[in-house]
């Protein structure tokens, strides 16, 4: 539970977000009148259609060999400058769009205090996934609601009162975009409008209902209930959009969105509680403990800013709390039916958000979906896949007019419209890398759940493509002999060279999942011949430099003193897994990782957290989790970059279960960076590559108790020092439960 005894003065640090993946609400808990800003994941302005044209980012006009130029330059040279090389490849961005608020539902309470009272009480109950605001005034205590269904597709609200006939408040809408008009009938107010930059149509409707009392709808677009015990109301929105190349328009969202507020019907008691059920069924697989509870009379914004590093009476209380607020976070702004979680999530209360509120491909995606898998959310990841899927009729198009090569390709960053090609900000237009970071999650979907049906027609023909465009784009290096991708620029860092260090190891790992995949469903020969070929000439990325560091680019480069938030050379060790612990590249990460600091933005911190836990360094990881939540977190527990950028919140929840279990190298690791701060706890429902759900118990930082639930027949071998070798491999027959358990 997150709670705070006053309303919220501010959207991003304050106010509550709630989701069903489609939708999305901040709730404020204001007085006297309650604000709900909306969100519908697919209002996004640009793509075909919009004011300033459209063309994926593909080449305006034709640059035959503009390329091979660069490539030529590099060899020569070694170096060249972002600025120069994005004058040489980029281009002005046109009609990129941006994610656009919904608006927002105001419910204006007559006779309600301006002044919160003295019981006043804001909370998110995350095992319900309900929002609620309670006060009580001139003896009447006061209660609101909130939750967004994804079983019914709906946000919700409700307002009581504890005597009959004290609820009455008038209901409104209002949008920064004049694009729109709102209507209102028999207890429906009716928004629609269409975006004016493409035309994309948009529809909302709220249907209110009360028990007692009276509802009225004005003509001017507002409900007012009067007098009622209790009125509740539910809204659903769409838009025309599709995620259909080329056009990505669909039908006229008027007949689902009505649809959804009829069927969420008339009995508030059934909607919420086939609401809890649904949240519930993800959320509560996972329940971590690591040795407070949280104190029932601190709020959690002081609890936040006492918050001391891991010595605080409630430090491990709130850090516990973190990791479910993530959980909480990816179930809310990822169900299927709807786009992936975007920068923001779901939550964007502007018309012009930081980045868009896109989907930024050189980390940012990436990271929202670390936790899925391991953190038992699997069920989070398909808006993910099909929207990798939906990048690849695009993305084809990009490989083969700017690079004139098979496979498919997306850059920096992209949007629901298949923006697949390049801008010209120096610093951050050039990745191709991208599309193979994308399918890694695919496969990693696979090395958990198993499902070669899922690998044959979901990932495995994503991560061909992408390997078919590099089979056709790595070049051999004139120093070495090597194959490189080139020209190649490390995540917003340094100049462009050939061959950097994450350039290499994105594409080693994409080959070796490839060759792994293709070997399991039987692909041809000499396709695998082709790849195993290029990988065995593939430079690997892997490279120590003068003073013991990991390189960041082919040539010794590094600057000691440099802390940028960028630790893309360490791919390799995480999310990758190229790197082995104990091994000299580990010891080489962990000079990189140490000369780079414990700063950095919000996901940078959070990445941090999972490089230090796959470095088996759980005091450090956990001091990172630490700077984390001291100096990038909102009041709302809300991970800020600045602004808040939700990446960090899933990136930070990632970190603590590899704090907690690994598994990347196919052996089942128990409590491989446990952090001393935690010496006794456990953890419930954690999932690992290979088909198994631990539940883990520890005290004075050893394993007391390990229980693993199989989904697949195999040979699991799981490391703990439960077991007197250390370690233990046994035959795990799908649907039984092993446990071991401590003597002594
Ligand atoms: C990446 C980062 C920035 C920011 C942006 C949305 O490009 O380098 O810091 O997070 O994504």
């Amino acid at each position: 539970m997150l709670w705070y005894a006053a309303p919220a003065a501010d959207w991003e640090r304050e106010a509550l977000p709630i989701g069903n993946g489609a939708l999305g609400a901040m709730v404020f808990g204001t007085l006297p009148s309650e604000r709900l800003q909306f969100n519908e994941k697919t209002l996004w302005t640009g793509g075909p259609g919009s004011a300033q044209g459209y063309d994926h980012g593909n080449w305006r006009t034709p640059r035959t060999d503009a390329i091979t130029a660069v490539q030529d330059d590099l060899d020569a040279r070694t170096t060249l400058d972002p600025e120069a090389v994005a004058d040489r490849l980029g281009q002005p961005r046109i009609g990129y769009g941006a994610h656009q608020t919904f608006g927002d539902l105001h419910l204006d309470i007559p006779g309600a205090p301006t002044t919160p009272p003295a019981d006043y009480r804001r909370e998110l109950d995350l095992d319900n996934a309900v929002a609620s605001v309670g006060y009580t005034h001139q003896g009447v205590r006061h209660q609101r609601d909130f939750f967004a269904s994804h079983p019914d597709g709906v946000i919700a609200g409700r307002l009581h009162a504890d005597r009959p006939g004290s609820v009455t408040f008038t209901l409104r809408y209002t949008s920064p975009r004049a694009d729109f008009t709102a209507t209102a009938a028999d207890g429906t107010l009716t928004v629609r409008g269409a975006l004016a930059d493409n035309g994309l149509r948009f529809e909302a409707q709220v249907r209110v209902r009360s028990r007692g009392g009276t509802v009225t709808s004005d003509a001017n677009g507002t409900i007012t209930v009067t007098g009622a015990d209790s009125a509740w109301f539910v809204l659903a929105a769409g838009t025309d959009y599709a995620d259909t190349y080329p056009d990505y328009r669909g039908p006229d969202p008027h007949a689902a969105v009505g649809r959804a507020v009829r069927q969420a019907g008339d009995r508030y008691e059934a909607l919420l509680a086939r609401h809890v059920r649904d949240h519930r069924a993800l959320f509560r697989r996972v329940v971590l403990d690591i040795g407070q509870s949280l104190p029932a009379d601190v709020p959690t914004d002081r609890l936040l800013a006492t918050y001391a590093g891991g010595a605080g009476a409630a430090d491990r209380a709130l850090e516990a709390l973190y990791f479910q607020y993530g959980r909480y976070l990816l179930i809310a702004s990822s169900r299927p039916g709807s786009l992936p979680a975007n920068l923001q999530g779901v939550w964007n209360n502007s018309t012009t958000p930081p980045w868009s509120a896109d989907y930024h491909t050189n980390i940012n995606i990436q990271m929202n979906y670390w936790p899925a898998e391991a953190a038992n959310l699997a069920e989070t990841t398909p808006p993910y896949d099909r929207f990798v899927e939906a990048l690849r009729a695009p993305g084809r198009r990009t490989a083969q007019e700017m690079f004139g090569s098979r496979g498919w390709v997306v850059h920096n960053e992209t949007n629901p419209y298949g923006f697949t090609g390049v801008h010209d900000w120096a610093t951050a237009f050039w990745f191709p890398e991208a599309a193979a970071w994308l399918t890694q999650q695919l496969y990693e979907h696979y090395r958990f759940g198993g499902s070669t049906d899922y690998l044959r027609t979901t990932a495995y023909p994503a991560m061909k493509e992408a390997t078919e465009f590099w089979l056709d784009n790595l070049r051999t290096d004139p120093r070495d002999g090597t194959l490189v991708v080139t020209p190649s620029y490390s995540p917003e860092h340094g100049d462009f060279t050939a061959g950097a260090a994450m350039s290499q190891q994105i594409v080693h790992d994409l080959f070796t999942s490839t060759l792994e995949a293709a070997r399991i469903l039987g692909d041809a020969p000499d396709f695998r011949r082709r790849v195993e070929a290029a990988l065995n000439r593939l430079d690997p990325g892997l490279r120590i430099g003068s003073w013991g560091q990991l390189q960041e680019w082919k040539a010794d480069l590094d600057d000691p003193t440099d802390t940028h938030r960028h630790v893309s050379h360490l791919f390799a060790l995480h999310p990758g897994r190229q790197i082995e612990p104990g091994s000299k590249w580990a010891e080489a990460a962990k000079v990189s990782l140490t000369a780079r600091g414990d700063g950095g933005t919000g996901w940078s911190k959070a990445w941090k957290i999972n490089f230090w836990a796959r470095l088996r360094d759980g005091d450090h990881a956990h001091k990172m989790l630490g700077e984390q939540l001291k100096y990038s977190t909102l009041p709302n527990l809300w991970d800020t970059h600045p602004p808040f950028q939700i990446d960090g919140n899933f990136g930070a929840t990632s970190g603590i279960v590899e704090m907690l279990l690994q598994s990347q190298h196919d052996i089942i690791e128990a409590l491989p960076a446990l952090p001393a701060a935690w010496p006794t706890g456990s953890v419930r429902g954690l999932r690992a590559r290979g088909g198994a759900t631990l539940d883990i118990e520890w005290a004075d930082g050893r394993a007391t108790r390990i229980a693993l639930k199989a989904s697949r027949t195999r040979e699991l071998t799981v490391h703990s020092d439960l077991f007197e070798e250390g370690e233990l491999t046994f035959k795990a027959v799908a649907g039984r439960r092993y446990t071991w358990q401590r003597e002594d």
